[in-house]
């Protein structure tokens, strides 16, 4: 049976405050903290045992190996050798965040019936533009099956893809055909639009999706400018509802019409400026939240607890699961640390709609599973990284280590 399976990515053993991206205000604002990676990867497990008790599918991804040592022979260069600024590039856990591994079009939306997934290139962040080769490998492993699925490498450069962090798919039903939005940024503003419409429509016509079902919205400079590098920092959809800041589009009645006319029972619920600012949006991750579909078909929210500090921001959601609109449940995890490189709780996840038995079932969450992984975790995972212990090879070494007891906890030899 098609479900909606949420597929995170563990936290990777160097998760760092590098301060890498550029326009991600929190990346920034942290640079230089020590970070816990192991706390880290706790929170995330916490998060997916949590949906998993919900009644939510749940799968995850490995994290890459860091550091990342064929990118530098690419360039040339060793760790031994390599600058301190291309250190920390090879370094980064940023493929902890699964929503820009790809952008997914299940089964019922395409041309040939399979599941496409295009890996995204990344290509405006160095930091981000090497993950997409081990992304790529992974995801031919999980979803390995061509009678069900089609893996594609990503779109060439220089056209910016970024995933499904810049894709809604909106449907009455998961396993119903939908119709799929992609939001792309124009350049121009303070900070990088980091989606070009050029590589989602590269995106929609790999997919072989109907052109009639394929929406493209131009992100709103004010959204990019207060630092929405993604479209997922200020609007999620779930089945038939689109929940939006008011500022997130640039041409929103444009695109709620389409959406009103294509999407049985469209329901747009949008989030004034006059109540939540989007500097409040944005800082909160008010809407990085998951919108999930619970097994009593009611809809909840997982935010991350920066929602809840946040005073205007959780007056708003209390007000919103006391009245009578679909989203009747909040519920609250502690992601601080990947919030602090700007990744909440649907940045840690890529959605997959599929059978979760045409899926490889290593990469299927059970609570053996997730106890397996926070045994490695708690064994391998360093407690703490100064940003000046990207420099120790001693480091290097252990990440190395953490890295291989992982896949080997998870008898995935093949992602060693
Ligand atoms: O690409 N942060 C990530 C956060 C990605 C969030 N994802 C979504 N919104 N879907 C980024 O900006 C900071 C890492 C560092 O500085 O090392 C970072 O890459």
């Amino acid at each position: 049976m098609l479900t909606e399976i949420n597929f995170d990515g563990i936290v990777g053993p160097s998760h760092n405050y590098g301060g890498l991206s550029l326009g991600n205000l929190a990346s920034a604002r942290n640079l230089g903290r020590t970070s816990a990676p192991r706390a880290a990867a706790l929170q995330g497990l916490a998060k997916m045992r949590a949906n998993l008790e919900r009644g939510l599918p749940q799968g995850f991804f490995l994290p890459q190996r860091r550091p990342d040592r064929t990118w530098l022979g690419q360039l040339g260069t060793a760790m031994e050798d390599a600058s301190s600024v291309l250190r920390a590039n090879a370094l980064s856990a940023s493929a902890m965040w699964a929503a820009n591994a790809a952008t997914v079009s299940p089964a019922v939306d395409t041309a040939d019936g399979r599941c496409h997934l295009t890996v995204a290139n990344l290509v405006t962040m160095p930091h981000r533009s090497h993950e997409w080769r081990d992304t790529l490998a992974q995801l031919c492993v999980a979803f390995a099956d061509p009678a069900h699925f089609a893996v594609h490498a990503p779109v060439p450069a220089p056209f910016g893809d970024e995933g499904a962090a810049n894709h809604m798919r909106l449907c009455s039903r998961h396993d119903e055909p939908g119709v799929e939005v992609f939001v792309y940024g124009e350049g121009g503003g303070p900070f990088p639009a980091r989606q070009h419409p050029q590589a989602s429509e590269a995106v929609a016509r790999i997919h072989g999706l109907d052109p009639a079902r394929a929406l493209f919205a131009r992100q709103s400079d004010e959204a990019i400018a207060a630092g929405a590098f993604h479209n997922d920092v200020v609007a999620v959809a779930n089945e038939r509802v689109l929940f939006a800041h008011e500022q997130a589009f640039a041409a929103k009645a444009e695109l709620f019409a389409a959406l009103t006319g294509a999407v049985p029972g469209f329901e747009l619920v949008e989030v004034p400026a006059a109540l939540v600012s989007l500097e409040d949006a944005i800082a909160s991750y008010l809407f990085n939240a998951q919108l999930v579909t619970l097994p009593s078909a009611e809809m909840a929210l997982v935010l991350p607890g920066e929602a809840r500090d946040n005073a205007a921001v959780w007056r708003y959601l209390e007000a919103l699961v006391a009245g009578n609109g679909p989203i009747r449940h909040l519920f609250v995890h502690d992601l601080r640390e990947s919030m602090a490189n700007g990744g909440g709780p649907a940045c840690l996840r890529l959605r997959v709609v599929a059978d979760p038995d045409t899926v490889d079932p290593r990469f299927i969450a059970t609570p053996a599973r997730l106890d397996a992984i926070e045994a490695v975790v708690s064994t391998y995972w360093p407690e703490t990284i100064a940003v000046g212990d990207l420099d120790d090879p001693d480091l290097w070494a252990r990440l190395d280590r953490a890295h291989a007891a992982l896949c080997a906890a998870l008898d995935l030899p093949e992602l060693g």
